[in-house]
């Protein structure tokens, strides 16, 4: 290591993700291990994403991370056990250019600061840790030459966030449940790139960008602990669901696609409502949501529209086509007029043309 003062420094962009199979409930809460498998499809990189720039110097006197420009703690179990994981796995790293070269076991001895911003405004109340957990991981692999696979780095990932292992990959993504107790197996698949299905348009209706009441963490406890329809949809249900949707993904096929994911969505938050004391994730305006979709798809006679709603009120709406998208932008504009800024407002987040 030379003994001059330098900075090393590693950006990476990486997007959010949205379950169409809906991951809910820990069997281990520690190592963030997942009762069921799930799916999600990963956004378009310039939308709903985390920017992270990762750096390392002798300079630096301890690891420090700033969010959105603010300084946070790095104290947390998850980011050390993300921290952790990374660098019991650092390589040798040399900057010719720069005239620096770190060992395998410099890492041991230098500090990291962390700078995460997320592009989508907050107040917007989307923003997710999938999207900053696997950047974070995937940044700090890059500075320090990590030869691992992308499963590999998703289940470090996963000990930072459940959700942020699928964004290690674009696409559709398999977050499988694993069987081993120490969560090895509970890694993150593509099972189809961006390109297989690049005629849905994915819509995001923010209904509201009010900080929800109960964390996903928290509140996916509750569930584990008090909701009997989470065991069964665990043990019986998912399992199934998630070989329908494997194979809706694969052929293509938007009427089972919608059928899987809004019904997985519909039961996602029937859980909630199980759990005591009840969770309300939706509102009233979500609710109207669903209810126009669901006129819609069936005055069309096949499907048009998916819906799908996270741990919140906001409607995630899968398009089949720019067609489609369109009309749905004008229904939503007709039937949810914005009266001030404040007012629902529709972000196309998944428009490639
Ligand atoms: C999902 N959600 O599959 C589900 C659907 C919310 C509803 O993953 O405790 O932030 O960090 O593992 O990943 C949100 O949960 O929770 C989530 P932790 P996470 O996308």
């Amino acid at each position: 290591m030379a003994t001059e003062k330098w900075v090393l420094m590693v950006t990476a962009q990486t997007p959010t993700n949205i379950a169409v199979i809906k991951y809910w409930g820990k069997r281990d809460e520690t190592r963030i291990l997942p009762v069921n498998d799930s799916i999600s499809v990963t956004l378009d990189p310039d939308h709903l994403c985390t920017v992270t720039t990762v750096a390392v110097s002798p300079a630096f006197d301890r690891d420090r991370m700033w969010l959105n420009g603010k300084e946070i703690s790095l104290s947390g179990s998850r980011y050390q056990n993300c921290l952790r994981e990374i660098r019991s796995r650092a390589g040798d790293v040399e900057d010719k250019e720069k005239g620096i070269k770190i060992g395998k076991k410099d890492w041991e001895k230098l500090y990291l600061h962390i700078a995460s911003h997320n592009n989508f405004p907050t107040a917007a109340g989307l923003a997710s840790s999938a999207a900053g957990f696997a950047c974070l991981v995937f940044s700090l692999a890059k500075l320090m030459n990590v030869e691992e696979d992308p499963s590999h780095l998703s289940a470090i990932a996963r000990q930072g966030s459940g959700s942020a292992c699928r964004s290690l990959f674009g696409g559709f993504v398999k977050w499988t449940m694993g069987s081993k107790e120490d969560g090895s197996d509970s890694v993150a698949v593509q099972l189809a790139d961006e390109k297989h299905w690049d005629d849905l348009v994915i819509i995001i209706a923010v209904v509201s960008s009010r900080q929800k009441e109960t964390s996903s963490t928290s509140g996916m406890r509750e569930s584990v602990e008090t909701s009997l329809l989470l065991q069964h949809r665990a043990k019986e249900v998912v399992p199934k669901r998630i070989l329908q949707m494997e194979e809706a993904i694969k052929s293509r096929d938007f009427a089972s696609f919608t059928q899987l994911t809004c019904t997985d969505s519909n039961q996602f938050h029937a859980v909630c409502l199980d759990t005591s004391p009840p969770i309300f994730y939706m509102n009233d305006t979500s609710h109207r949501i669903i209810s126009l979709v669901e006129k819609w798809n069936r005055s069309e006679g096949t499907p048009q529209v998916a819906y799908t709603f996270d741990a919140g009120p906001n409607a995630v709406l899968i398009a089949r086509n720019r067609k489609v998208a369109v009309q749905l932008l004008q229904g939503l504009l007709y039937y949810f007029p914005p009266k001030s800024d404040t007012d629902m407002k529709s972000y196309v987040v998944g428009d490639n043309s």
